[in-house]
């Protein structure tokens, strides 16, 4: 720990601690460049298998992740950094190549899952905390030693007639900044993800209040806990009306009501905005993600993405389990990397897709 005694205020990063942490911020968010989310645990990958009629087996998932690690070395003109989930962080190529090296070697960045997922807040209509801060910094740790560069945790606010409450609102910004910072302290750039989930019949305005409800809420705590914000990522939603809402809202109108969102929450120390998909189609996701990042408005951060299902649903379907389908399956993930690299750069132009990757990939709750 560097103390500056004479201060009020000590500093808990050495200036050359918190320059590690700046720079590996920045490379995630170079222009043109973003995350794939490929953290799903085991569960998750239950379903996201169901559809090809896959089990998720230990050896199914891995084999699934070497598909996708070892696409050719042109995916990290797009792709600065993988989230992974334990399991996968110590797992290996068929020839026993560990997945971290494959990663380094294309210059992409490994990332962990470092959340142990949700528990209900007593008293509330089942709002969520997200739990994993019992023996993080020592986890911390060890990831770094062992090759990630960055972390993940995932908090979820739903929108009901009396949600987000005012306590789910403090408990997960004050756990989403404890854990920033005990990352910080292990040289982890954190990735903070307050999402808003998509379920629900609001309409945009709502979704944009609450968003900036969550966003305030959540700089006030991570400012609380003296984290350094130039060492962050911040994954939030994009700003749609609700999945069930009967006036679907349209591109330019998320974008505009996203930017406004941000522009009056947002820190412009913090580098980069990474977004979720979080159940939008994967066309959707990269049509929103360019019309964002083309909107006019004050944007002092980089836009860029995040996306799990958004980049994986045509990937999974075009691959079914079967190794013959290896090469067309890392052909669909490098097309639709590239059409988001584009879209964080706001020169997509909307020739990406097939019809499959405008279906919704909405998960009800997403809580899986
Ligand atoms: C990829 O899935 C991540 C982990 O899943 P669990 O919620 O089951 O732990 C998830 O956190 C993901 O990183 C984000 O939700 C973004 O993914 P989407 O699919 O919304 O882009």
């Amino acid at each position: 720990m560097y103390e500056n005694k004479m201060s009020r205020f000590p500093t808990y990063l050495t200036p050359e601690e918190e320059d590690e942490l700046r720079k590996i911020a920045n490379a995630i968010v170079a222009p043109g460049k973003g995350i794939l989310a490929a953290d799903e645990p085991p569960g998750t990958m239950a379903q996201r298998f169901a559809c090809i009629g896959v089990e998720s087996t230990e050896e199914n998932r891995r084999r699934y992740r070497e598909m996708l690690f070892t696409t050719d070395a042109e995916i990290a003109e797009n792709i600065s950094g993988v989230i992974l989930h334990h399991e996968t962080m110590y797992q290996k190529t068929k020839d026993g190549v560990p997945f971290v090296k494959v990663l380094k070697d294309k210059n992409i960045i490994p990332g962990i899952k470092v959340d142990k997922g949700f528990a209900v807040l007593a008293g509330t209509d089942d709002e969520t905390t997200t739990q994993g801060l019992d023996g993080l910094a020592e986890r911390c740790a060890q990831y770094k030693k062992d090759g990630a560069n960055f972390a993940k945790w995932r908090c979820a606010l739903k929108i009901a007639d009396h949600t987000p409450s005012h306590q789910a609102l403090m408990e997960n910004a004050n756990v989403l900044a404890r854990y920033a910072s005990i990352c910080q302290q292990n040289g982890l750039v954190p990735i903070v993800e307050p999402e808003v989930l998509y379920d629900g019949d609001h309409d945009l305005r709502t979704a944009q209040k609450v968003t900036e409800q969550v966003l305030a809420y959540q700089y006030k705590a991570l400012s609380d806990h003296h984290v350094f914000l130039e060492g962050t990522l911040l994954k939030p939603n994009m700003v749609t009306s609700g999945q069930g809402c009967p006036q679907k809202s349209m591109t330019e109108q998320n974008a505009r009501a996203t930017v406004e969102a941000f522009s009056r929450t947002i820190p412009a120390a913090m580098p980069g905005v990474v977004f979720l998909s979080g159940g939008q189609s994967e066309e959707e996701s990269t049509l929103n993600l360019n019309a964002i990042n083309q909107c006019p408005g004050r944007k002092p951060w980089a836009l860029s993405f995040s996306f799990g299902r958004a980049l994986q649903a045509s990937v999974i379907r075009v691959w079914k389990g079967e190794d013959k389908n290896i090469i067309e399956a890392q052909k669909a993930f490098l097309t639709r990397a590239k059409a988001n690299g584009l879209a964080s750069l706001g020169k997509y132009k909307g020739d990406a897709a097939t019809s499959t990757e405008k279906e919704s990939l909405f998960v009800a709750k997403n809580e899986y």
